[in-house]
């Protein structure tokens, strides 16, 4: 039971209102975990996997039509609608909580209203923020406590003070028309209620660490990212850390988890964070980074030895798999499983799936969470409170064309002008089709916690801060041929642009110029080991003029969407790349246009 006055007071407004049978605080003990999951196995919430085989991993299915982030349900409720932007949905702060009140009116009857207080970020850092998450969901408790640091520890932390995010969420009666998803930035609070999926209920996730915290960092002078933090050592050489913003399933979790292929020897990668990064200026004028969370949530389908080995491995035990396939043995199966398609296995749904079947044996988002300290890759540097260093940052996306394996900005300016530009094809990660083409600037269309053009402002006012920054580039993985295969083998082999970006870093390493930015030069890669053909290395690294005016016109159109908040130093940089792309047509149109791909 908290001593925290004001953590009392809450909850017991919150009782008041959904009237639970009874009110559980959560201390993080292995002994409430071990009854949290007996319970759960009683009611359905979780089924028993092989634990011979996979011991202290379990499986959840979740309602049908609660399996994905639902972006149209998700609300940012500042006093002013232009604070919120275009790029968030928004209601009157009061609106918001009248409607949601309703709902969580007497939600909780007939249920156990659980109390968890947790900490997102390394224990005694300034960059560090306390939350507090009330849920009557067993499953949303056991995955914070994978998630977060969560109950004592946290609780510690608070000590009296009432500086803590309030999260409040119900399950409701999980449908999406009565499904909210509303955050009040200006009191430090979530209200959630109608889904039990991953981040539309797992407050400290995408809520807390990206939407609130994103506002807050812009009155304090910090960033909350949409990135994974990894380390890598070249051999001989010293750790460097990166970071990374990808849309939603667009490669961060495998990235932050790379294993470095055979022919690199000596190289090492370390793994600190793989969905969100808490930046800070540090006094030396570099950008510091530290993970927010302590477990991973990532995505299963495709995770496999041969894709993600690290990954692999660390879901063998103590994992909560979400919306996968059951094979006969209880072991768990998955498309882009190492395993064949079983003769028969349970779909995610629970209904019976052979190969023959036209629908997919899991989830599209399946997913699993897992203690990131299970993770063989993970740095000790996942507690520094100080954070690591960050040498370069990555945006990427998934582009089947246009966009190079990789090239690098010009400068700051130029790379907040590449995240505020990024695009990409949509996933399954979020509801809606997949594979349409959209804007997602810095990878965080849906998280930012404000209007999207304030904060490429505050981007580039962090920059200002920085003495020596990191530089930034942009990649794609995804690029393909015209039978629609993936150019580049990716996963492990993308350490081999990993390697030209720290060679580049470090004022070496060789680019040519292009109107978009600098791309390796065709011998620039080390490709050693890898049956990548010239003609496929010369498309990967193309950039086509004519192709970028269509991209300049697209970028026009969105900046629009934003009027007067957009910085004038993007106007800038958009007009040098529209001269760019004009020079280079011209100069093309002069000497006949070929591009040799
Ligand atoms: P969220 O957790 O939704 O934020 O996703 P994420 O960005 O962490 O993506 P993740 O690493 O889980 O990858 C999503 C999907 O992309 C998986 O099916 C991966 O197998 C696939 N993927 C990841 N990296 C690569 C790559 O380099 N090449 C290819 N072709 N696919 C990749
Ligand atoms: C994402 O969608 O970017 C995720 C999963 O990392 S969720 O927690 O649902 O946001
Ligand atoms: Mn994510």
């Amino acid at each position: 039971m908290a001593e925290n006055e004001a953590l009392r007071g809450w909850v017991d407004e919150v009782r008041k209102l959904a009237t639970p049978d009874q009110v559980v605080y959560c201390d993080g003990s292995p002994g409430q975990w071990d009854s949290l999951v007996k319970e759960c196995l009683l009611t359905g919430e979780l089924i028993e996997l092989n634990q011979q085989k996979m011991p202290g991993c379990y499986l959840h299915r979740s309602a049908a039509h609660d399996v994905a982030r639902t972006e149209h349900l998700t609300f940012v409720c500042t006093p002013e609608k232009e604070a919120a932007g275009p790029n968030n949905n928004w209601m009157a702060p009061a609106d918001a909580r009248t409607k949601l009140a309703a709902l969580y009116q007497g939600a909780m009857k007939g249920r156990t209203m659980y109390v968890i207080p947790f900490m997102m970020g390394p224990p005694n850092s300034r960059f560090s923020k306390i939350g507090v998450e009330i849920t009557d969901s067993k499953y949303v408790v056991l995955n914070m406590m994978i998630m977060t640091r969560a109950g004592k520890i946290a609780l510690d932390q608070l000590g009296t003070s009432n500086d803590f995010t309030r999260c409040l969420h119900s399950l409701g009666d999980l449908s999406p028309e009565r499904r909210f998803i509303c955050h009040f930035p200006a009191d430090n609070a979530v209200w959630s209620v109608g889904s039990g999926y991953g981040g539309n209920a797992l407050l400290g996730k995408k809520c807390l660490a990206l939407r609130l915290a994103s506002y807050l960092g812009q009155k304090e002078g910090w960033l909350a990212e949409h990135m994974l933090i990894l380390g890598v050592q070249p051999p001989g050489g010293e750790v460097q850390y990166i970071t990374g913003a990808f849309p939603s399933a667009c490669g961060k979790t495998n990235l932050a988890m790379l294993v470095p292929p055979p022919s690199m020897p000596g190289w090492k990668v370390t793994t600190i964070g793989d969905d969100i990064a808490w930046l800070r200026p540090g006094d030396d004028g570099r950008l510091y980074a530290v993970n927010p969370e302590a477990g991973f949530f990532g995505v299963v389908p495709g995770t496999s030895r041969k894709t993600n080995p690290n990954a692999m491995e660390m879901i063998q035990t103590n994992t909560i798999y979400t919306n996968v396939a059951l094979r006969p043995d209880n072991t768990p199966w998955w498309e882009g499983h190492d395993d064949p398609p079983p003769a028969k296995a349970i779909d995610w749904q629970g209904r019976p799936w052979t190969p023959a079947s036209t629908d997919k044996a899991a989830h599209p988002n399946s997913r699993f969470t897992t203690p990131a300290k299970q993770c063989a890759s993970i740095s000790p540097e996942i507690d520094n409170p100080n954070g690591v260093p960050i040498t370069a940052m990555l945006f990427g996306a998934r582009r089947q064309r246009v966009v190079p394996l990789v090239y690098q900005s010009r400068s700051w300016q130029h790379g907040v002008f590449l995240g505020a530009t990024l695009s990409s094809e949509t996933t399954a990660a979020a509801t809606g089709k997949v594979g349409v083409l959209r804007r997602d600037p810095m990878a965080m269309l849906p998280f930012a916690g404000y209007n999207m053009a304030d904060y490429w402002a505050h981007w580039l006012k962090v920059g200002k801060a920085l003495s020596d920054p990191p530089r930034i580039f942009r990649t794609n993985w995804f690029r393909t041929d015209e039978n629609g295969k993936y150019l580049w083998p990716g996963f492990g082999e993308n350490l081999r642009v990993i390697k030209w970006i720290l060679e580049r870093c470090a004022g070496k390493g060789s680019a040519m110029d292009t109107v978009i930015g600098e791309t390796p030069t065709p011998g620039a890669l080390d490709l050693k080991g890898i049956d990548l053909s010239g003609p496929a290395l010369a498309k990967l690294l193309l950039v086509d003029p004519a192709e970028w005016a269509e991209a300049v016109q697209g970028q026009e159109q969105f900046f629009e969407t934003f009027g007067l908040h957009v910085p004038e130093a993007i106007h800038t940089e958009h007009k040098r790349l529209a001269q760019r792309v004009q020079d280079a047509s011209a100069s093309s149109d002069l000497h006949g246009r070929d591009h040799g791909a």
